[in-house]
């Protein structure tokens, strides 16, 4: 009965439930918001065991936007409990591929008829520019849902032809099940986005889960918690506990009863989680950091080559996990590269992330900020030549200038480590010799992205087939794409997002063989 009063509502049917909680309120970029501050838990917004809050703050004026309930330990399980049996005695086991598809597809819907609130929760919440946010942040993760929705119908095994045990006959075929309760803890940068890449996915196989967006930006995920209501998703599918990774994160890697994690966020903490995971020996899939590099040749377009490794380094204030860590320089355009990109920075428009001629808001939180400033001045006392910004901005709110280093050594901290900001790191390389830049380039122990540019096919494809990166972009920079396998090698982690490989991540495969 319940099965079909979800179903009818996801054919875009009657009356949306709605769920009632302690609403965050604002009047603010032309429009008003509400969204929830508690943690999501069995359908329901309810408080922390204890109380504890954490400040959300705007990094636009640093001003404090609300307080939102910090999950414990003992919050995480409650969590995983109610995802538990929502799995095992729920609606959601019970319905069709295609029903819970629908059911996806309302979501996605509800997305998009709440997209300017959604985008401008992200924009005060993260500091990404809201015109972006509407076309990333939220715009792909829209794209995300309708695309897993699609596939909740068509996920099938395979008939595997066998020897028989003569005179009878055998035939074993797989199913594709769900693992049942999923966690998946998620980064700063994207939240909203990084939240549906991987969410999508794990629902659209059939899971339930537990999730934690992380502590400084959590409020989109709460939003998307009340609309899942409004979709008709069944109680316990969704849990959503703010918290800390330490504490909220760590409950949830370390659950017995959960069975897989999704993690994106740094290498470091990708390590410990995978330590953790080896508890239950849980599933997990990392992607991690990156320090992907970039290399222009000089038969590239260089207006072109400019413009995309501006995108390639600044697109969301550096804050961006396949940025071009690293861009090699064929010396013979070296200077006029580096003139050009200078030029061009200087009339980026700096400024509030809800103003619609920004096109770069402030770091998203302080500590990231300050990490920022000393991460260029050590690059300067190494030896880079700083050519460009390199300094908070003297006003209100956590800018930071997007800068530009030179003269950068493959030895050099900057040339190794990630920045996760808006700093352009410049190495040069002579002659024409394709193997000597891919080993320069591959001389690191990140292998999330990569880009060349030049007209050369040839020397295209080299770089292609010897690049030890899980993404290779080739005259473009930063073209993802929902079905597109998105993920690292090497320290950048393993298993993918996006695309129809995402949905092995959250599945596994029973081999069922009968004789007859
Ligand atoms: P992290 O510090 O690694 O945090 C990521 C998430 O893990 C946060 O939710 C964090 O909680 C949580 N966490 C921290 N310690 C934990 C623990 N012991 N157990 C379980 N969870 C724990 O990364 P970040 O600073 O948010 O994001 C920046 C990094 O993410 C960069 O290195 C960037 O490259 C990487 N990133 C990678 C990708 C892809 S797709 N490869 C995409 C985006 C970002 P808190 O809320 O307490 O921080």
């Amino acid at each position: 009965e319940f099965s079909e009063a979800v179903v009818l509502k996801s054919r875009g049917g009657s009356a949306s439930k709605e769920v009632e909680y302690d609403a965050v309120v604002m009047h603010v970029n032309n429009m008003d918001i509400k969204f929830p501050k508690q943690l999501f838990i069995d359908g329901q917004f309810v408080n922390a065991e204890g109380g504890r809050t954490i400040d959300s703050i705007n990094p636009a004026d640093e001003s404090v936007i609300c307080k939102v309930q910090r999950a414990t330990a003992a919050d995480v399980d409650r969590a995983v409990r109610a995802a538990k049996r929502a799995f095992d005695e729920g609606e959601w086991s019970k319905l069709s591929g295609r029903d819970r598809g629908r059911l996806l597809f309302r979501l996605a819907d509800l997305m998009e008829e709440h997209k300017q609130e959604l985008a401008t929760i992200e924009a005060i919440d993260s500091g990404a520019v809201y015109t972006l946010a509407l076309k990333t942040h939220v715009g792909m993760s829209i794209d995300v849902w309708r695309y897993f929705a699609g596939w909740c119908d068509k996920i099938t095994g395979h008939t595997i032809p066998i020897s028989h045990a003569r005179p009878n006959r055998n035939l074993a075929f797989t199913r594709k099940e769900p693992i049942g309760v999923c966690g998946l803890v998620t980064p700063w940068n994207y939240p909203l986005m990084m939240l549906s890449w991987k969410m999508a996915a794990c629902l659209a196989a059939g899971n339930t889960v537990v999730m934690k967006p992380a502590q400084v930006s959590p409020l989109s995920a709460l939003k998307f918690a009340e609309l899942s209501v409004k979709a008709g998703i069944p109680p316990g599918v969704i849990n959503i506990v703010p918290g800390s990774g330490s504490e909220a994160g760590d409950a949830i890697a370390s659950h017995p009863l959960v069975r897989k994690l999704g993690f994106t966020g740094s290498t470091e903490v990708g390590q410990t989680i995978m330590r953790t995971c080896a508890s239950n020996i849980k599933k997990c899939s990392l992607e991690l950091g990156g320090k992907s590099p970039l290399v222009v040749f000089d038969d590239c377009d260089l207006d072109r080559a400019v413009r995309n490794a501006m995108g390639g380094v600044f697109f969301n204030k550096g804050e961006n996990c396949i940025a071009a860590g690293r861009l090699f320089v064929q010396d013979t355009i070296h200077d006029r590269f580096v003139e050009k990109v200078i030029e061009e920075t200087k009339k980026i428009v700096i400024g509030d992330p809800l103003d619609r001629s920004t096109s770069h808001g402030p770091q998203n939180h302080k500590a990231h900020l300050d990490k920022l400033v000393s991460y260029v001045q050590r690059g300067v006392q190494e030896g880079a030549s700083l050519r460009h910004g390199g300094k908070r901005l003297d006003r209100p709110g956590l800018f930071f200038e997007p800068t530009i280093l030179t003269d950068v050594e493959d030895d050099m901290y900057v040339a190794k480590e990630e920045s996760f900001g808006p700093i352009m790191i410049i190495s040069r390389f002579s002659g024409n010799d394709v193997d000597a830049v891919i080993k320069r380039a591959n001389n690191t122990e990140f292998g999330l992205a990569s880009g060349v540019f030049t007209r050369d096919i040839n020397r295209a494809m080299a770089f292609a087939e010897k690049i030890e990166a899980g993404t290779v972009f080739i005259n473009t920079y930063n073209k993802t794409d929902v079905a597109a396998p998105f993920g690292g090698f090497k320290q950048s982690g393993f298993g993918k997002d996006l695309g129809e490989e995402a949905l092995n991540e959250y599945l596994k495969t029973k081999c069922v063989t009968l004789e007859y």
